[in-house]
């Protein structure tokens, strides 16, 4: 199969500035001969048009910011992620804040029934207008997918819902706001927060995870927000959390993702360079699509 990588280079889902330049730096971090490499063809697609954060007016009568400029980002995405896919080739797609999940899976979800969801995240990324401490729509895309949350948001790419709460499975989180905990229990996501990541070992964490998704979804896509590795192995991000999972875990996860060969479109987000340090955390993000797509040693 043939690899698209689509950059999406999207400030507007949080506050911080720096995480629009994420694509370049996983470029600049060789993703394309690191998947080349490998043995597949990979076609970089280039950017996505977001608007700049300097133009951008906030609408006053919703605390969400940027709403407009990232509910039309979204669409454009959705579309080139949907074209890719027709044409048989496996979206790649690197942000920018993780808001630009909503415009993957409204592309991605047009192709399957039931499409899994793997959030590997320190946050859950379950909030709404009335949930979100912040208003920042990159803590939202999960809630979004699921039909929960501004219309304008839900209904990107003219369908909802993306996805269904029994085919998510979040690994990694720990720092959940109120609201959150509350719709997580009330529609039933699978959770292994840090305690079970710890507990259990991420083989055991990536076995379940496979094996609870692999029957009754006929597609998984991959979200990976790097603020899911421990803050030591992946700095440059806009919310970092302590206590997150290793770098080693993080290859073990994917190395077994690949085994497995259950997952038919990834993104990658949340890459600082402002924050980062020498480039540290686009690095890890394309050692990790190394594994991924299946990279061995021997
Ligand atoms: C927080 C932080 N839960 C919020 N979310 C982040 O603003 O909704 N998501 N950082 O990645
Ligand atoms: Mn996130
Ligand atoms: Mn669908
Ligand atoms: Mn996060």
């Amino acid at each position: 199969k043939n690899v698209s990588i689509i950059g999406v280079p999207m400030d507007l889902g949080q506050t911080r500035r720096g995480v629009d330049m994420g694509p370049s730096a996983i470029r600049y971090a060789g993703v394309v001969e690191r998947i080349e490499n490998i043995g597949y063809v990979v076609k970089d697609e280039g950017n996505i048009e977001i608007a700049l954060a300097e133009r951008v007016h906030n609408d006053l009568k919703t605390n969400l910011k940027n709403l407009k400029a990232v509910a039309d980002a979204s669409e454009r995405l959705a579309s080139k992620v949907d074209h890719v896919i027709t044409n048989g080739n496996f979206p790649l797609v690197l942000g920018g804040d993780h808001s630009i999940a909503i415009g993957t899976l409204a592309g991605v979800s047009k192709h399957y029934e039931n499409l899994g969801v793997i959030w590997y995240d320190a946050h859950g990324d379950l909030n709404t207008a009335d949930t979100s401490p912040s208003g920042n729509i990159h803590g939202m895309p999960l809630a979004a997918s699921l039909g929960i949350g501004h219309p304008t948001l839900t209904n990107i790419f003219g369908y909802m819902p993306k996805i269904k709460p029994e085919n998510i499975v979040i690994i990694g989180a720990r720092s959940l706001d109120e609201g959150e905990r509350e719709l997580i229990k009330e529609i039933g996501i699978k959770v292994y927060t840090m305690h079970e990541v710890d507990r259990l070992g991420m083989a055991h964490v990536m076995e379940e995870t496979i094996s609870y998704l692999k029957d009754k979804t006929d597609g998984v896509h991959l979200s990976l927000d790097l603020d899911g590795l421990d803050p030591h192995d992946a700095p440059g991000v806009g919310t970092p959390v302590i206590g997150g999972i290793s770098y080693r875990e993080s290859h073990l996860a994917m190395e077994m993702l690949a085994e497995s060969n259950v997952v038919t479109s990834a993104e990658f987000v949340e890459v600082n360079p402002i924050l980062d340090e020498r480039n540290k955390t686009a690095t890890v993000a394309v050692a990790l699509m190394g594994s991924l797509f299946g990279e061995k040693l021997l």
